[in-house]
């Protein structure tokens, strides 16, 4: 390796180490829990091995024994170092803080954090003193040779969830499994998957066939190797260790020195050592592309499910917004308690009754009614804020309900909004008083409508002879008694009036003054009810925002694999 290669590498592998560690995986898709246990394996391999192994290639080998609950690990342990370096024992489970065990040589480059560097040295105490899963127990001794450190992992298939994870997390900082497995167990699930792991990121491996009965050895031994042969990994180096009766705690010398001598060997041995080493590193390497593109994809679905999220939330606001403007075109709010004020407010039937046909004395007859009666006046625009309101305040509950209802029914969509249903069913606390506050604001702005439009034009004047509160209150209502294009009073406020009253109705919402007055106030309102609907959903993209995958993630994932692919050519 060069040494422009050596710095190279190890940063193509952090920034994917960081790509992966901040890999968006918020929403709950169905392969999310994997995706977050894979980034995690990455993540700590990275942090663990690769890095580590990188920049010091003559650093000790690490050896990491693991295998199932009870294989006899740390019994191994033990009786290949030749004294009670770890805690062995039928209570289960008896490994929690793992033990490394080290040349009193090689101390410095165990003691820091160099390797494994989540899990805190403690070096003092009694064996078997429970340091808790978080930390490392550092053994150093002067009988272990220089240049190998082994691992006493927690089981593998721990029924503590932190050890299981502890003893996957170990393996994969490993230059060398130490595979141990027992006659009985050697066929399970677990140790398995994990031998494929080995297989798949071409880690060096030796394989610990423990506790066989000595009339079994033949016959179990050619089953594992036969076993090991059809998953590919003939090349594993397998040892297999009688039952015997132990000599405090320990197996008798002779089923352990075969083990022994190869590790002494190897470590003795530069050039071999090196060849594990490398095997491992190049294994650890390959594998980061297909465990990226694991990830990749995992993005890919939080993608497309936060779009299904986000559209249907989209579509049930899209929806609130074409109600409000069909109900406000189709004079649906002219009904009831609006159409009562109005009426009120233009006379009784029988003042509309008692009128004369001619539109200009009507306006006349109008006018006076209206300049002399404000009080009217004052409830019919109480009546319209508040029949406007509750329009706006209907669709944006039918929104919310709407939007609950389909995220419910969409992937990862419950878990966003668990917990949380009943507030989000229904319009946010704020939303009464926002859209009160707006109605009343678009009030004034029809009132500076018409004061402003009207300075000045004489087409306009004429509605204006109406005071410009009761002009403003004409336009108001022709907002909402226009419908397609069509004007007038033929709309909902035609109910309940004369054909007499009717043609008046006719001669002002006709007005081509008050038309355009209502085009602009129409479109002010709409605007208005656009922003407090989306206000409103702001809510549900606010969960989206928080748990979706921001944007660029999977292109930050694939550029740190290319520019790592690109390091490692140029390191040849
Ligand atoms: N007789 C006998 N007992 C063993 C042997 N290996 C392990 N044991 C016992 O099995 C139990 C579990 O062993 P241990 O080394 O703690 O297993 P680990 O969970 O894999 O670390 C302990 O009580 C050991 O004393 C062996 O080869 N012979
Ligand atoms: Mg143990």
């Amino acid at each position: 390796m060069t040494i422009a290669s050596e710095t190279r590498l190890p940063d193509a592998l952090e920034v994917l180490r960081d790509a992966v560690a901040d890999v968006p995986l918020g929403l709950a898709t169905i392969d999310r829990d994997e995706a977050r246990r894979t980034a995690k394996a990455v993540v700590d391999q990275v942090d663990d091995y690769l890095l580590p192994r990188l920049r010091d290639l003559d650093a000790p080998l690490l050896c990491v024994v693991g295998g199932s609950t009870g294989a006899g690990k740390s019994t191994l342990v033990n009786s290949v170092v030749g004294a009670a370096v770890t805690t062995a024992g039928v209570l289960r489970p008896t490994t929690r803080a793992p033990v490394l065990i080290c040349s009193t040589a090689d101390r410095a480059y165990f003691a820091d954090d160099r390797v494994l560097p989540g899990l805190a040295r403690t070096t003092g105490g009694e064996i078997g003193g429970d340091a808790g899963p978080g930390a490392l127990r550092l053994v150093v001794r002067d009988d272990v040779p220089a240049g190998l450190a082994l691992i006493d992992a927690p089981d593998v298939d721990s029924v503590v969830e932190a050890n299981r994870e502890l003893a996957g997390q170990l393996l994969g900082a490993a230059d060398l499994w130490i595979f141990v497995t027992t006659a009985s167990r050697y066929a399970d699930a677990v140790p398995w998957d994990l031998l494929r792991t080995a297989q798949e990121r071409g880690t060096a491996l030796a394989v610990v066939l423990d506790r066989v009965p000595p009339e079994a050895v033949g016959e179990v031994a050619d089953d594992l190797a036969g076993m090991l042969q059809r998953a590919d990994l003939a090349g594993a180096r397998l040892f297999v260790v009688e039952e015997r009766p132990l000599v405090d705690g320990r197996l008798p010398d002779e089923q352990v020195a075969p083990l022994r001598d190869w590790l002494h060997g190897l470590a003795a041995d530069q050039e071999q050592r090196s060849a594990v080493v490398r095997q491992t590193l190049a294994g650890a390497l390959d594998s980061l592309d297909g465990r990226v593109d694991e990830l990749v994809r995992a993005v890919e679905a939080q993608e497309a499910v936060a779009m299904a999220l986000r559209s249907s939330a989209d579509a049930a606001y899209d929806g609130a917004r074409s109600a409000v403007d069909v109900a406000m075109r189709s004079g649906t709010l002219l009904r009831g308690e609006v159409l009562a004020r109005w009426q009120e407010f233009v006379g009784t039937g029988e003042w509309m009754r008692s009128l004369q046909a001619q539109v200009g004395r009507l306006r006349d007859r109008l006018a006076a009614a209206v300049t002399g009666r404000p009080p009217p006046g004052d409830e019919l625009k109480v009546a319209l804020e508040s029949s406007v309101e509750q329009l706006l305040r209907a669709e944006a509950d039918r929104a919310a309900e709407r939007t609950v209802a389909a995220w419910r029914a969409l992937p990862a969509g419950p878990a966003l909004v668990a917990g949380r249903e009943r507030e989000l069913e229904a319009v946010s606390p704020d939303f009464p008083q926002d859209a009160s506050d707006e109605v009343r604001e678009w009030q004034g702005f029809v009132l500076d409508l018409v004061r402003t439009e009207g300075a000045g034009k004489r087409s306009t004047a004429r509605v204006l002879s109406l005071g410009v509160n009761g002009a403003g209150l004409v336009v108001m209502v022709a907002v909402f008694a226009q419908t397609g294009g069509l004007t007038g009073g033929e709309v909902a406020v035609a109910g309940g009036t004369t054909a007499v009253g009717q043609r008046l109705l006719e001669a002002v919402f006709g007005d081509a003054a008050v038309r355009a007055l209502a085009a602009k106030a129409r479109k002010d309102l709409a605007v208005r009810a656009d922003h407090l609907l989306r206000e409103e959903q702001a809510r549900f993209d606010v969960l989206l925002a928080d748990a979706g995958p921001e944007p660029g993630a999977v292109d930050r994932l694939r550029a740190a694999l290319r520019d790592l692919a690109a390091a490692r050519r140029a390191s040849g």
